[in-house]
């Protein structure tokens, strides 16, 4: 049955222990007059003894009734406690204020960062138990490029802002080649999921401008229809990452504010969200097209509703978003050995029947969630790491073949659920890190090796004629032919996309293994050589082709994700964002990892 449900920023679960809440009755008014005269009724010195130690009892109770009632506070009174404790915390040397990693104090090592540990019971407990506690956030301290290949990164990174500065600020994405703007949620996209890695780079001072036109000029109050998952992973997702790595509760303020928005998509017929929200009214809808969510969109939101809620200490987010992870597993995808279909009913809750097998679009970071959520609540919900890899056991049975003439490693895909594809998305290369994650974390070993292929596999997609990859490739099978590669015409175009960086920087930092650092910056010299414009970079008509042709569009996800892989995989020292107390969500946003 659907619920109705309107969360607005500071909502709280009702607070009334012992049951029903106080309520006026019909026999107030007596019982009042009664007591009245039994008042009048005392000495005066007795009447004096009483308001004394009424007061006595009123001061002395003060601490512990604020306490009690604090959890009807907003986000706007904790907003206040966390800056003042913040302030206590960093006094003289730090303030809640943007740009602070440089100018207070001089960096601090990654490895001192206590990651803000908010005490939950998880999902299941008691609805009247509402977390209290107020994320403390300590100030990591980023020291910024620490060799050329890095500062080379951070160069690329300046580049691009000062074209989206030029042209674009506090519009969504830039549009390079026109000189231009793209409008896609309405909130200054390109500036929210990137400051989280204006920060991991150490670029101080294009944060503390972000900061303050997040603080003078964003408003989530439109009318308008935005995309529940890219909003949650790009938007929720990059204020999250930006308050957890800078202690300003500003950030966390307006998290809760698009969160509380997001959270209408939610309130469907069936555990599984509508695709689409207005801002405003909260309404969620299908797009124009109708038909179902996408399996990838409803379940990869997950992680930034669970961290909402233990940042704010409401868990409604939680608790609504791992509903769907919950339907699912209880539905299951037994007839692919756990791998689901791509689409979903959010009227009524089914998948429809013999769609696309696939780890590419729509389906993709499913599977990423699994593992992430598992490890995001300290290990403790084990059908998520089972639901995992149980479809990785299905991957190696029904879509894990070897190219010829080379045997690279591919997870093709089943049309309709049963016609076999040698069909992979760039997309796909996330599964490497996703893997290789796993395995790092008493998965089998196997799941290694599978990482280890899949990511030289990406690396072979880079072999084109302008060192970009395309979208997408098919992998020969048949013998006698000299490539293991092809790539069609239409789908030869190149978005910058972060996914091949990603796994390499997974790769690198759990077997240091240097090759990954050597294909990232080949990688990274084809985009400065190919993609860099003028104003900007931009995406490319096709990789195959020289004098390449651009498309006038710097995705966020360039700045925001691909150059903060490619710094990460850059580092010598591999000690920023430790990968036991932080989980990336699927937009590169790193989370505290929470010991539920
Ligand atoms: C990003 O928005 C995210 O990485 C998402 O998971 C997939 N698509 C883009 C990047 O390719």
């Amino acid at each position: 049955m659907p619920t109705m449900l309107s969360i607005r920023p500071g909502d709280e679960l009702p607070l009334y222990i012992g049951g029903k809440p106080p309520q006026a009755s019909a026999g107030d008014s007596c019982f009042r007059t009664f007591q009245f005269q039994k008042w009048r009724s005392l000495h005066r010195k007795q009447r004096t003894l009483i308001i004394l130690a009424s007061l006595l009892v009123l001061f002395g109770f003060g601490h512990t009734t604020s306490r009690f009632f604090g959890t009807l506070e907003t986000v706007e009174t904790r907003e206040a406690a966390a800056v003042a404790a913040v302030n206590e915390a960093n006094v003289p040397k730090a303030a809640p204020v943007a740009g602070n990693n440089a100018a207070n104090g001089g960096p601090v090592d990654v490895d001192q960062v206590d990651v803000p540990q908010v005490d939950s019971n998880g999902p299941n407990h008691n609805e009247n138990d509402v977390n209290v506690q107020i994320a403390e956030p300590k100030y990591p301290k980023f020291k910024g490029p620490q060799n050329d290949r890095q500062t080379a990164v951070v160069a690329a990174m300046k580049h691009a802002w000062a074209g989206y500065k030029k042209f674009a600020w506090g519009k969504d994405q830039l549009q390079p080649i026109s000189g231009s703007s793209q409008e896609w949620m309405g909130c200054g996209l390109t500036i929210l999921d990137s400051l989280d890695t204006l920060l991991i780079m150490g670029m101080n001072e294009e944060f503390a401008e972000s900061r303050e036109w997040v603080a003078t000029e964003l408003s989530f109050d439109k009318d308008k229809f935005v995309s529940l998952f890219e909003t949650t992973i790009r938007v929720l997702g990059g204020l999250l990452s930006a308050y957890h790595l800078s202690g300003d509760a500003l950030f966390l303020q307006k998290a809760e504010d698009i969160g509380s928005r997001l959270a209408g998509a939610l309130d469907s017929p069936s555990p599984i969200p509508y695709s689409d929200v207005n801002l405003r009214t909260r309404k969620g809808k299908q797009p124009g097209w109708g038909g179902e969510s996408s399996l990838s969109e409803v379940t990869s939101i997950q992680l930034e509703f669970r961290d909402l809620s233990r940042a704010t200490g409401n868990d409604t987010y939680e608790k609504i978003a791992f509903k769907v992870s919950e339907h699912i597993h209880s539905i299951g995808c037994n007839d692919h050995e756990g791998l689901c279909g791509m689409f979903i009913s959010p009227t009524d809750g089914k998948f429809r029947p013999s769609t696309t097998i696939t780890l590419g679009a729509r389906s993709d970071s499913y599977y990423e969630y699994l593992l992430k959520q598992w490890l995001q609540t300290g290990k403790s919900i084990d059908w998520l790491r089972d639901d995992y890899s149980q479809a990785v056991t299905g991957i190696r049975h029904l879509l894990w073949r070897f190219s010829e003439p080379n045997k690279l490693a591919f997870p093709g895909e089943l049309l309709n659920g049963n016609t076999w594809s040698p069909k992979m998305d760039h997309l796909v290369c996330f599964m490497a890190g996703t893997l290789a994650m796993g395995a790092k974390n008493g998965l089998p070993e196997d799941h290694m090796d599978m990482a280890k292929n899949l990511s030289h596999s990406c690396r072979e997609m880079y072999r084109t004629l302008t060192g970009l990859a395309p979208e997408i490739v098919y992998f020969n099978e048949l013998p006698g032919k000299t490539e293991d590669i092809s790539i069609k015409p239409l789908d030869a175009h190149c978005l910058l996309r972060p996914e091949a960086f990603e796994a390499w920087f997974y790769l690198y930092r759990y077997t240091g293994d240097k090759k990954y650092q050597e294909w990232g910056w080949e990688a990274f010299q084809a985009i400065e050589q190919f993609a860099k414009v003028p104003n900007g970079y931009a995406s490319v008509q096709s990789a195959k082709k020289i004098p390449v042709v651009h498309r006038d569009l710097m995705e966020s996800f360039f700045p925001a994700e691909s150059l903060k892989y490619l710094y990460l995989l850059f580092a010598d020292e591999q000690t920023d964002i430790p990968l036991d107390k932080w989980v990336f969500n699927t937009e590169a946003h790193p989370l505290p990892i929470r010991a539920n």
